[in-house]
């Protein structure tokens, strides 16, 4: 069900000269060039309008090809024509982000721990994240790091799909699948030159 690569677009980590929404609808088209299916869009600082604006602008370039999914706001969701919510520990739970987009679409929670993942496997969630795996700097206040032993440890605790996030790169990507995971989430090896580096994260998770 879930690719290897499972892209996010942190709007707050894209340099933006002109409009916004095209940037990101721009980058998010790179993303797609180099073979990226599933796509998250993550913004932590916009209003509910701007997130609305540039996800509107993301479904429009990239057609329904590609699976799309808001991050936090199971409304937007909605809105935006997207294909599924995620969901952390402190937003809806999985069965409120069920409520709102209903059976049809995804929806995806975070966990930061085996304990945490174990209450997320008992959930209506469709696929569960795990982490950070590594050191990230692109969340703020990131919980403890629970490395390749935690990706395990989840493997381990749930049958649902299983995403490994933080800290993720082209080099140490093979290693979090062999640890179990189904797909690795990628924010800040994707960034510089997005084509090319979603294409040698599928050369390398085949
Ligand atoms: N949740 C746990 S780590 C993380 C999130 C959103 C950030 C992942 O970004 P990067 O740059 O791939 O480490
Ligand atoms: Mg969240």
């Amino acid at each position: 069900m879930l690719p290897r690569l499972y892209a996010i677009i942190d709007r707050t980590l894209l340099v933006v000269v002109g409009d916004p929404a095209a940037r990101v609808a721009a980058f998010a088209r790179e993303l797609v060039k180099g073979g990226a299916t599933l796509i998250q869009y993550r913004n932590k600082t916009g209003s509910g309008r701007q997130i609305l604006s540039d996800a509107r602008e993301l479904r429009r370039a990239l057609g329904a090809g590609v699976r799309l999914i808001m991050n936090d706001r199971a409304d937007l969701c909605l809105a935006a024509g997207f294909d599924g919510v995620h969901v952390g520990q402190e937003d809806l739970s999985p069965e409120g982000g069920r409520a709102v987009v209903g059976d049809r679409l995804w929806v995806g929670v975070s966990t930061h721990s085996v304990e945490q993942l174990m209450r997320a496997d008992q959930t209506a969630a469709d696929y569960i994240a795990i982490g950070p795996v590594f050191p990230t700097a692109s969340k703020q206040s990131p919980d403890p790091v629970v490395g390749l032993e935690g990706v395990r440890g989840a493997r381990a605790a749930t049958r649902k799909p299983l995403v490994a996030i933080g800290g993720i790169t082209r080099v140490n990507c093979a290693s979090v699948i062999q640890a179990g995971a189904d797909s690795v989430a990628v924010i800040s090896d994707l960034l510089h030159d997005p084509a090319n580096s979603v294409e040698a994260f599928l050369r390398v998770l085949g």
